[in-house]
């Protein structure tokens, strides 16, 4: 039997509204990942990208890391990762976890046109093919599906294996934003561990079972609601003879987020629900709470009490929305998307502006690129995603 941790998109690095305990959130929930791959007597590790916030991290997420990979190593452990669309170079350079090879850091498919992508491993008498494809999209893109099916072909001859790949694949994202859709994916390997979507997905009930381990933190509050479904997490994956077992495990040190909309009125009351609810999962750190008050609102009372509350919760920068509760009621030329709608005389302008609107709102300005480069349809290499 092979076991082994699959975790991914871990975005060392990664400081959300420029907080540095957000910084090392990221860098517990990737320890706390380790320490249960370590306790579980797992047989390597595998990552699926997205190691990095950015192809060029910044030293202290680079000597984190080095920790990181120091402890697996000391135990004598192997860790096999591909590079996500952030650790991608931007420009002609090495992928950061490179460096780290000395510390048995493997990275299958740096990005060279010749680069090596499988490595044969052998457990309990057992071979078992490991095929890793780094993030494709761009120009790239185009060639992913013909690489599928070259790793499929390898798979055959193997009776466990597990494919490695970081995608967008439909119908986990919406289709313009895929890369591929299931039906592409190579199905003679046992295991498919992808990366990219941030929310859990895994589909044990057929052959090969294919699974997004997904985030270990929140880059981005669209993860909010399924989080507070299912939390975040890793899997303990077993292999034998090529049957597969996943086994999901919930980090603990993620820190809790959740959004709380009312009106000025019942805020108080609004949290003091939301406490009651999720108290038990607040764990050992203040919880963060993305706040927004609809309405008529007095917006310096509201920022004053909430100061009282600092030590309970971090708050996110309130969002006020006077417009929210009106659109509701009356839906002509009340909401901001018939003002857009009014002054582009175009549909698809007016909900890509709506929609720039609203992430900036959220302060997610990568995102916003995103959408206006999607929305124009352009392909791109530069930037960072929230995925
Ligand atoms: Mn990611």
């Amino acid at each position: 039997m092979v076991k082994f941790l699959h975790f991914s998109d871990t975005h060392l690095g990664n400081r959300e509204y420029g907080e540095s305990f957000r910084e090392e959130d990221f860098y517990e929930a990737f320890q706390e990942a380790i320490n249960i791959g370590l306790s579980e007597h797992v047989d390597f590790f595998i990552h699926t990208g997205d190691l990095f916030d950015t192809w060029n991290p910044g030293n202290h997420a680079l000597l984190k890391f080095k920790d990181f990979a120091r402890q697996i190593s000391d135990a004598n452990r192997g860790m096999y990762i591909i590079m996500g669309d952030h650790d991608r170079p931007k420009r002609r350079d090495d992928p950061a976890s490179k460096i780290f090879d000395f510390l048995g850091v493997k990275l299958l498919d740096d990005g060279a046109p010749d680069a090596r992508r499988n490595v044969e491993l052998s457990y309990d008498g057992e071979s078992m093919l490991l095929y890793g494809i780094s993030n494709m999209k761009g120009l790239r893109k185009d060639l992913l599906v013909e690489e599928y099916r070259k790793a499929e072909s390898m798979a055959t001859d193997y009776r466990s294996s597990v494919l490695l790949s970081h995608q967008a694949v439909s119908p986990y994202l919406h289709p313009e934003a895929c890369e591929a859709r299931y039906d592409d994916l190579p199905k003679t390997f046992s295991y498919l561990a992808f990366g990219h979507i941030h929310d859990h997905v895994v589909r044990d009930k057929e052959y090969p079972v294919f699974s997004y381990a997904g985030s270990t933190d929140m880059t981005s509050s669209s993860e909010i609601a399924r989080f507070l479904k299912g939390g975040k997490g890793v899997n303990l994956v077993e292999v034998k003879g090529g049957e597969v077992s996943v086994e999901r495990v919930r980090l603990k040190s993620t820190r809790f987020q959740v959004e709380v909309t009312a009106r000025q009125e019942n805020y108080i009351d609004e949290l003091e629900k939301m406490h009651s609810r999720y108290a038990d999962r607040f764990g050992e750190k203040k919880p963060m709470v993305l706040l927004t008050i609809t309405g008529e609102s007095d917006r310096e009372e509201v920022k004053n009490s909430l100061k009282k509350l600092s030590d309970q919760y971090f708050f996110r920068r309130v969002r006020f929305d006077p417009q929210k509760e009106v659109s509701v009621e009356e839906p002509n030329m009340n909401s901001l998307i018939d003002y857009f709608k009014a002054y582009f005389g175009d549909d698809s302008m007016s909900s890509l502006a709506n929609e720039v609107y609203e992430t900036l709102r959220d302060d997610e300005f990568e995102k916003a690129r995103r959408v206006i480069l999607e929305k124009l349809g352009i392909d791109f290499e530069v930037g960072n995603y929230d995925n």
